[in-house]
């Protein structure tokens, strides 16, 4: 018998790109559930070829399921996911309820899909977006020349924020299209906007906002600490040197990082390529005279970490810059969840 699976969370900004991925990929699972909250209940939804219509999130609804994809809030997941491994599922996570539990391997199935294995809670969880579009391009580099200290700064796309980040910007754009005054000395892009501001603390369209997720000690905000404690859980690096700053930029979809990494070992330009090159999850697109870098535009709809900008500091030569970018609804979510979800189903349609 092919596993079960469910997706829960199947009609949000994730979700629904897991049940596009669930289409394009090879078919691995039986039966296909799709969960979701009362609101979404009934809604018919193409998946895998077939028309599944979303049923509600109930213990009931868990039963015979062996892999659990999740992607809804923390407290949801922090709620529902314990409940599904009692009723005998594996959870795959998307949220950051349980990605720093010690009992819970943070999982990117090109770095280190042995910790699989490991999972005394019955849950795996899947990284932030953000570390998950960086993370692929710098754990083989790690491998290669030992990482010391990542100095990071994000470019993150409104759909981070889910459904309702997209429509904020969508109708921002709308408000402020035409007016070429705004944005200018004359024009106040906070007044033309008003306060529809959707999930963000100020307007995103014509700005960019250096702040993502809640506010965490020292000044810091949650996604930044994310980017430094789930770098050093996924690379096996308990003191590794991370400073982030995250920013909101006008995007829709494609989380973009500028990396400065510094190693244990000299680098080059040339030898980072050919190790980028041959990683799994990476493409390099590194061409600047040709007009040819790491963009979200580029990037959308597409699985692997797109590298680019790559140079050796000119003041240090341990130290690598480059820029990269992802699609933050496929690897830095659902294509990482569904990978995580693939091993899971091998393993037990292969004990
Ligand atoms: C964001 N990384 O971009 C966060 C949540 N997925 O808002």
């Amino acid at each position: 018998r092919l596993p079960t699976l469910a997706v829960v969370g199947a009609t949000g900004a994730v979700g629904t790109v897991m049940c596009e991925l669930l289409t394009g990929r090879r078919n691995v699972w039986g039966e296909i559930r799709l969960l979701a909250s009362e609101r979404s209940a009934g809604r018919r939804v193409r998946c895998r070829g077939e028309e599944l219509t979303v049923q509600v999130l109930t213990e009931e609804a868990l039963d015979g399921v062996d892999v659990a994809m999740f992607d809804v809030p923390d407290e949801v997941a922090a709620h529902w996911a314990p409940i599904a491994v009692s009723r005998g599922a594996v959870v795959v996570d998307n949220s950051g309820a349980f990605r720093m539990d010690p009992d819970v391997p943070l999982v990117v199935p090109e770095i280190n899909p042995e910790q699989l294995r490991n999972r005394p809670r019955g849950i795996v969880a899947n990284a932030n977006c953000t570390t998950l579009a960086m993370i692929v391009a710098v754990a083989p580099l790690h491998r290669e020349y030992g990482l010391r200290e990542l100095v990071l700064a994000s470019y993150q796309a409104v759909s981070g924020a889910g459904q309702a980040g997209a429509d904020a910007l969508h109708d921002q754009l709308a408000k402020v299209a035409g007016d070429r005054l705004l944005g200018s000395r004359t024009g106040d892009v906070r007044q033309a906007v008003g306060d529809e501001l959707g999930p963000f603390p100020a307007p995103l369209a014509l700005n960019v906002v250096p702040w993502a997720g809640s506010l965490a000690d020292g000044g810091w905000s949650s996604e930044e600490m994310k980017l430094r404690n789930e770098s050093r859980k996924i690379l096996g690096l308990r003191d590794l040197k991370v400073s982030a700053t995250c920013v909101r930029v006008p995007v829709v979809t494609g989380h973009s990082v500028a990396v400065h990494a510094v190693f244990a070992t000299e680098i080059d330009a040339e030898g980072a390529r050919s190790v980028l090159r041959n990683a799994p999850g990476v493409i390099v697109v590194d061409d600047p005279a040709a007009g040819e870098f790491p963009m979200p535009i580029d990037a959308v709809g597409t699985d692997p970490s797109w590298v680019g900008r790559i140079r050796r500091a000119v003041d240090d030569p341990r130290a690598l810059d480059f820029f990269v970018t992802g699609d933050n609804l496929r690897k830095g979510a659902a294509l990482n969840t569904a990978q995580i979800a693939e091993l899971l189903a091998n393993d037990l349609t292969h004990p």
